[in-house]
């Protein structure tokens, strides 16, 4: 990748050929004093990280991986916005640059026509007084068509932002695009202001849905979301329940 711009002041941004997880990078960094909008992306990953252990598909010459380092001055129950806020403006700029319907599934993922294009991973040091020490947003765009196209496990679930294979260019200006987007949304996270924009660009709401918790499949109905970001659904028996994002995952039935 060349060297890129960026309108956000204060933003540095160190590129990388490949390494396991930008995310475990970028936590290294921050415990050792990395300024806040540090910025770190690499070419691809041989570890990328997704959920609860789950991995992140990051061959060379196919998307942008890259961890942002934070220093919000925010509490830990506060950190979920990091995550949402960064889905909001991915859904932006993904929406801008492939012009096609572009949804966010709770909590953390970005669809396109209906298959997934973008993953988010936030992770946060918290202190005693659960003050945040340091959070690190990892955001993992599919822009191009893989050389090799998906691995079979996620073939018929994932999809790139634009329908062409690698380009240089197209990816520095999304690059860009995204990391100035964030930073216009991140001094107001804790405030609840974008929770419905978040929710107006759900995929879920109104669907039915399995959701995962431990090796169990439940079928309920997606409800709504909440101001906190939970997930409020409806069990087959009737009953309602408040889903938290760090308890569960879904899948769209
Ligand atoms: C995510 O987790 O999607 C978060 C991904 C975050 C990746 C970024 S890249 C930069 C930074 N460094 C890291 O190591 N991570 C971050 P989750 O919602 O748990 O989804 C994981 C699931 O998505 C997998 O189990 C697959 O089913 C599917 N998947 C894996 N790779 C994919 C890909 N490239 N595109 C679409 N789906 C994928």
């Amino acid at each position: 990748m060349n060297h890129i711009k960026v309108k956000t002041a204060g933003v540095s941004i160190i590129n990388i050929d490949t390494c396991a997880s930008t995310n475990t990078l970028a936590k290294e960094y921050a415990e050792n004093g990395t300024s806040e909008k540090t910025v770190i992306i690499a070419k691809m990953q041989t570890g990328g990280r997704g959920r609860m252990g789950r991995s992140f598909f990051s061959p060379e010459n196919t998307g942008l991986y890259m961890s942002i380092i934070l220093r919000p001055a925010l509490t830990s129950d506060k950190a979920l916005e990091i995550t949402t806020a960064a889905a909001v403006a991915a859904a932006r700029i993904i929406e801008r640059a492939c012009k096609s319907d572009v949804k966010i599934k709770w909590v953390n993922d970005i669809y396109k026509n209906g298959k997934k294009v973008c993953g988010i991973l936030t992770e946060a040091s918290v202190n005693t007084d659960s003050s945040i020490n340091y959070a690190v947003l990892g955001i993992g765009v599919n822009l191009f068509k893989p050389q090799n196209g998906f691995p079979d496990d996620i073939s018929s679930i994932a999809d790139s932002v634009y329908d062409c294979g690698y380009n240089e260019e197209l990816k520095n200006e999304f690059t860009v695009m995204l990391i100035d987007e964030f930073f216009s949304i991140y001094p107001i996270i804790g405030q609840n202001s974008f929770v419905s924009e978040y929710r107006s660009r759900s995929l879920i709401t109104g669907r039915d849905i399995y959701i995962l918790s431990d090796d169990k499949k439940i079928p309920a109905k997606a409800d709504a979301i909440g101001d906190d970001y939970s997930l409020h659904v409806t069990l087959d028996d009737g009953s309602k329940r408040v889903l938290n994002s760090g308890d569960v995952s879904i899948k769209v039935k």
